[in-house]
């Protein structure tokens, strides 16, 4: 059988795997920084491109090379490009499709530093940003100037949970030749995959869902073709933001237990969810698995699992918020997202404190929203612990 006739589930164990003299189950590390050429030969016909062989870690490296085929699989894109976190696949996209004059349109409840690093420095270089609410795709057709060339958005947005329709998105971008990105690292590839939606290029913080056991920083892009994968794989080495090939087989590793993990944690999310919904102390609730969510309808058409990740506001707003992350003591108070362990944190003074505060007011990221990345521990024990850190509210 051909791998592209394999489910998503044989994929995550399967695909990739570059082939090893040995005969190894797993993808072996290639630890190495350089590689030896066959002939002065051989090594310039690597350099060329007539020869496919590896050169240099910063350039190529087989262990690398195996997460990268197996994320463009999971996908349903032409070939991955990994980076070393997340922010260096943000960076290898800004600096790979944005020239001075250009404009980009986003989501404005982004990733705070998504969002700082081309306010704050690719503005230096004359690249504009306007920053929309795209559950509204209207709004993204306001902003279209002449100079717009990219729509990237973040579904759901990193922390209030807003869902991005992609087909619409795409259908725009399609009409105006616009370039489209979407941040799927709250969905992993498992749960939505925005290529499949007519999206261009798909990037992940591998930090997060892909990898899943909070021990690696990593990012992932994937291009539609190869177009695209042509422009950002030499921005990616000439940034310099290579993964290792640690890096790489740590998420080879993590991602075998990708749909088990999400499941799971799922399960628990929606519970927990449905908890904080019905707590006299919790004002409101975001989670895509619940009716109450704007976009319920919207996500369940895009998505497939509402995911682990929500966001809640205490009635009593930020102080309530605070005691409440300070009285947990299963589930950690510490930022990222997406492990089997849960965590807690504060957007507004943690993940999204240098975005600036007005900024955040207009995009819902209120200074009383906690954000909970559910994990895939007992969920009784979870809704216990939070229920006892409530109490103490
Ligand atoms: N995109 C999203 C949606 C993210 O949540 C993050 C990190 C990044 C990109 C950047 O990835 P990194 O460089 O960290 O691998 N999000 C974090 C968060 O919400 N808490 O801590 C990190």
């Amino acid at each position: 059988m051909k791998n592209k006739d394999l489910g998503f589930d044989s994929r995550l164990i399967h695909e990739g795997h570059i082939d090893d003299q040995f005969g190894s189950a797993t993808v072996p590390i290639y630890q190495t920084s350089t590689f030896r050429f066959k002939s002065a030969e051989h090594g310039a016909a690597c350099f060329s491109g007539s020869s496919d062989g590896y050169i240099y870690t910063r350039l190529n490296n087989p262990t690398v090379d195996s997460l990268e085929r197996l994320a463009a699989s999971l996908e349903n894109g032409y070939r991955g490009i990994a980076c070393s976190s997340g922010m260096g696949a943000v960076n290898t996209i800004y600096g790979g499709l944005l020239k001075q004059g250009d404009h980009m349109i986003s989501t404005d409840a982004v990733y705070g530093p998504s969002r700082v690093v081309m306010e704050k420095h690719y503005s230096k270089y004359g690249v504009e940003s306007s920053y929309v609410d795209t559950s509204n795709a209207e709004n993204i057709l306001k902003e279209i100037r002449p100079q717009t060339r990219l729509i990237y958005i973040e579904t759901p947005a990193n922390p209030t949970m807003s869902i991005t329709d992609l087909k619409a998105v795409a259908e725009i971008a399609r009409q105006k030749g616009l370039i489209t990105v979407a941040d799927n690292t709250f969905c992993s590839p498992l749960l939505q995959k925005p290529i499949d939606f007519g999206f261009d290029i798909v990037f992940h913080s591998v930090t997060k869902f892909m990898n899943g056991h909070a021990d690696i920083v990593g990012g992932v892009i994937v291009s539609r073709s190869r177009e695209f994968d042509q422009i950002l794989r030499p921005m990616m080495i000439n940034l310099g933001c290579n993964m290792d090939p640690h890096q790489a087989y740590m998420v080879i590793r993590g991602l075998k237990t990708l749909s088990v993990r999400m499941e799971r944690a799922q399960e628990n999310a929606i519970k927990i969810a449905r908890f904080l919904e019905d707590h006299p102390k919790v004002a409101w609730v975001k989670y895509p698995g619940l009716e109450s969510h704007a976009q319920y309808k919207l996500a369940r058409s895009q998505m497939n699992g509402p995911g682990a990740m929500i966001s809640f506001e205490m009635k009593g707003g930020l102080d309530a918020g605070k005691t409440l992350m300070n009285n947990v003591r299963l589930s950690l108070l510490a930022v990222s997202l997406g492990g089997v362990e849960s965590l807690i944190q504060h957007p507004a003074s943690m993940t999204h404190s240098k975005v600036d505060k007005q900024s955040r007011e207009v995009s819902g990221i209120t200074d009383g929203l906690v954000r909970f990345s559910v994990g895939i521990e007992n969920a009784e024990d979870l809704i216990a612990d939070i229920s006892q850190a409530l109490d103490m509210v």
